[in-house]
């Protein structure tokens, strides 16, 4: 068996996405998601000019094989865009691997570990009450997991607030958006929205929330300690993780869980945070960190040290993505939670799936592979359109992380 052609497609069906479809001299054919946000062009190009011509006239069956011979064999190891090019590949072959077996991902995985996905989504707002309802509407919604970010009082454009409804896409201009920052403003408010919160819905619902990299470690040790009262379900991305050390120091002075690893490549960016059992959830993903492959390996590892599994599902994950990480999660033993910010109505029509959403819990479907497909007629109609993240700098003008 032989793969025949690797293609490209990139498409905007409101938010960019770029898919990887593995063709074969059987007719069999898979799906990756390959998006890497704001730096959409770089993957495929990475994919179309130095991966595509790699694989051609390979036995697809091969994933392993596949996967060390991108990895290993490239020489310039890691690095998100190389990575998300390697997680499409390993995402198109374990879909092929599926159809050819006639089973869905989970059972090549070695089966169900549970019946359903605990699942988190995304409530935020301008202000303090607008949050409160927004959270209020995901419990009607069904959902036992919410995230909370608000404006912040004194702070212009806070990390995490929607324009629209339920739909938040930081990419929104071609160039940054610059934004400013506040830490002490930040500090003062949170522990206030989570105390409301409490009030409001009581124990039940879990409560997250996202941090997005902007404080110092004793910074973030402050912060989980006055959330303590509050029982969150995590604190995430509380302090950059280059220096994986810094955690210990977060670690040390908070008991509130900590998440992190949305942007990890590999098994090496969270390997002390997992070993020194820094962290309590390891957030790396089917796309972002080696596909299945490398994610299973991940996971295996954090699962020595009881930390488990909390895949970064954000909107510029595609339903590729999304399909795979249900399967992943169905069957992974130290699973936690998945994130699961849902698509826009025409961006599930481009990826027409078989996973879904019910009462908080997430179900992948029985459809051999990982479920998910594309309609390249449709997503032909929507044209890539450039849109970058934005920036952060502190009131003086001093460059933050974002
Ligand atoms: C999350 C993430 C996202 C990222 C986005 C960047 O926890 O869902 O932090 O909101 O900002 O994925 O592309
Ligand atoms: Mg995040």
């Amino acid at each position: 068996m032989k793969i025949t052609a690797a293609r490209v497609i990139v498409t905007c069906p409101g938010r960019n996405f770029v898919t990887l479809k593995i063709e074969t001299d059987q007719g069999v054919y898979g799906i990756g998601d390959a998006t890497l946000n704001g730096r959409e062009k770089a993957v495929a190009t990475c994919l179309e000019e130095h991966v595509a011509p790699l694989l051609i006239g390979r036995d697809p069956q091969r994933i392993e094989d596949i996967w060390q011979f991108l990895y290993r064999g490239s020489y310039w190891r890691r690095g998100p865009v190389q990575l998300s090019a390697v997680s499409a590949v390993d995402t198109a072959l374990w879909d092929i691997k599926g159809k050819l077996a006639g089973m869905p991902l989970y059972q090549l995985l070695g089966g169900r570990s549970r019946e359903r996905v605990l699942c988190y989504g995304h409530a935020n707002g301008e202000t303090l009450d607008d949050t409160v309802a927004a959270v209020g509407k995901y419990i009607d919604l069904g959902y036992r997991a919410i995230r909370a970010q608000s404006g912040i009082p004194g702070i212009e454009k806070a990390y995490g607030i929607a324009r629209g409804e339920m739909h938040y896409e930081p990419a929104d201009a071609a160039l940054p958006t610059e934004t400013v920052w506040d830490t002490s403003k930040y500090l003062r408010f949170v522990p206030t929205l989570f105390e409301r919160l409490r009030e409001e819905f009581g124990d039940e619902p879990e409560l997250l929330h996202d941090v997005h990299h902007r404080l110092t470690p004793n910074e973030a040790a402050q912060l989980g300690k006055a959330l303590e009262p509050h029982r969150l379900f995590w604190m995430e991305d509380p302090t950059p993780a280059e220096n994986q050390d810094a955690f210990r120091l977060i670690r040390e002075r908070t008991t509130t869980p900590i998440a992190v690893g949305e942007i990890f490549n590999t098994i090496w960016d969270a390997k002390t945070l997992i070993e020194n059992q820094w962290i309590d959830y390891i957030r790396t993903t089917v796309l972002r960190a080696g596909g299945i492959t490398h994610l299973r390996r991940i996971a295996d590892f954090a699962s020595l040290y009881q930390v488990r599994t909390g895949s970064h599902g954000a909107t510029d994950l595609s339903p590729v993505t999304m399909g795979a990480a249900v399967h992943f999660d169905t069957w992974v033993p130290n699973f936690g939670i998945q994130e699961y910010m849902r698509h826009s109505e025409e961006t599930d029509a481009v990826f027409p799936h078989d996973y879904r959403f019910e009462d908080g819990f997430l179900h992948c479907g029985e459809a051999p592979g990982h479920g998910v497909d594309i309609d390249e007629q449709l997503a032909a109609k929507y044209p890539y359109k450039p849109a970058q993240l934005p920036v952060a700098r502190l009131e003086d003008g001093t460059m933050w992380n974002w």
